[in-house]
């Protein structure tokens, strides 16, 4: 079976979508998103951006006449946001917990909607409906499901639908490709600045700690670095501890930082003598707007160029993922550390979130010692955590890399 692929680049993933509507229409279907370098002249000046692929829908099925229901037109969630922040009654300059609220709940209800397109199980061809099942069972969600579900009907005749792990096997890479992985960028002089924001209690410190005996203990990826540890959480004497404990164990430097301004002159003074500082931060519940914006005044000390990277758990239900992801942009983490992924068994309800929001996931954390349970993400760790699926090792380390 043949059919139009797509590749457009843009700024950002709205961009993109934005150009692939006006380039050919409503019937184009994005699959995957990876961030890329784009623009500049001769390798200079580049930006960081977003490529999609897809193709072009060339589904009869919806045409009149077919036996399924005509879906109902989805309703675009950036559409509704507008239209709400439009009838708010003043300015939305500063973050309001109940238009918050209120715009998380447009966003669950648009997903029910969308996710009512799906045809009726009992018109489903078995394999269709066995994904489906396969695809709940691992916590993804509707809309990340619907589409799936959408290119197999594409993609698959009815006889090859027979095949379910053929299909399966497909399936698989296709989920393999909506997982982007960040890019680490090897720079070490001015000292590369890794900071690490998110939710209480999700492992920030102990990530800190574990980053700092990976690259400053072990030189597990590569040259071993001079590594130094800043925590702005010095007020609290057992984080204080947690971190002073780790540090003299693995002879690493630790410091402290109680306003912006000590915390600019911590990093200068470091800045000949380290390759890499890792700064740990206070946990934030991402619905009290008002102490993250003063954290992100306190971490403005860090400069442009720090990396942050937003911690979380993995087995955080999806729409929480999705607003812990939307709270914490003003920090504009460049990526996500996925934690604690020993204790749950289903990752699909992050995959689908750093999907939709087009985040990229750059280490993963999944035991609590400090030595040995970080990985840089791998999309091969993701798939061999997915339930109930055949998963063929071999096959997608062929294709994605070995872990
Ligand atoms: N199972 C498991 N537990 C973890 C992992 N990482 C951290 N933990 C545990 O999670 C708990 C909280 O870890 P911390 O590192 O203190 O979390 P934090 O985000 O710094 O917490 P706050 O500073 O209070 O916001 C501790 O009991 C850690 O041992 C992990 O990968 N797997
Ligand atoms: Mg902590």
């Amino acid at each position: 079976m043949s059919f139009e692929t797509f590749k457009v680049q843009g700024a950002n993933y709205d961009d993109c979508v934005q150009k692939v509507r006006w380039e050919y229409g409503e019937k184009a279907v994005v699959m995957k998103r990876r961030a890329v370098r784009v623009g500049g002249v001769l390798g200079l000046f580049t930006r960081e951006g977003v490529e999609v692929t897809g193709y072009i829908s060339t589904d009869l099925r919806y045409a009149s006449g077919g036996s399924y229901a005509a879906p109902a037109r989805p309703l675009d969630f950036e559409t509704e946001k507008q239209k709400i922040l439009a009838a708010a009654p003043v300015p939305v300059n500063k973050p309001d917990p109940t238009l918050e609220k209120l715009l998380a709940r447009v966003e669950t209800l648009t997903e029910k909607i969308d996710a009512k397109a799906l045809p009726q199980r009992d018109e489903e061809h078995p394999t269709l409906v066995r994904l489906e099942d396969l695809f709940a069972q691992n916590d993804f969600s509707l809309n990340y499901t619907k589409a799936m579900l959408d290119r197999v009907r594409k993609e698959f005749s009815l006889d090859a639908l027979e095949d379910f792990d053929a299909v399966q096997d497909r399936v698989i890479e296709w989920i393999g490709e909506t997982i982007t992985i960040y890019t680490e960028t090897p720079v070490r002089r001015p000292p590369r600045i890794l900071v690490l924001v998110g939710p209480t209690g999700v492992g920030k410190t102990t990530t800190i700690a574990k980053l700092a005996a990976a690259y400053g203990v072990h030189g597990r990826w590569g040259e071993r670095l001079r590594v130094v540890m800043i925590t702005i959480d010095g007020y609290r004497i057992a984080a204080r501890d947690q971190l002073e404990k780790y540090g003299s164990i693995m002879e690493i430097p630790v410091a402290y930082a109680n306003n912006n301004e000590e915390l600019r002159k911590t990093i200068a003074f470091h800045q000949d003598s380290a390759d890499l500082i890792l700064v740990d931060t206070i946990g934030k519940s991402p619905r009290d707007a008002v102490e993250l914006a003063k954290m992100k005044a306190f971490l403005d000390a860090c400069g442009p160029a720090a990396e942050v990277h937003l911690a979380m758990t993995a087995g955080t239900k999806y729409s929480d993922v999705r607003e812990i992801l939307r709270q914490f942009t003003p920090f504009n983490y460049r990526s996500v550390v996925v934690t604690k992924l020993d204790e749950t068994s289903r990752v699909g309800n992050v995959i689908s979130a750093l999907f939709a929001d087009g985040k990229p996931v750059s280490y993963i954390t999944n035991g609590q010692g400090v030595e040995e349970y970080i990985h840089r993400a791998g999309v091969v760790r993701f798939l061999i955590n997915l339930e109930g699926f055949r998963i063929d090792r071999d096959a997608i380390e062929k294709q994605f890399g070995e872990q």
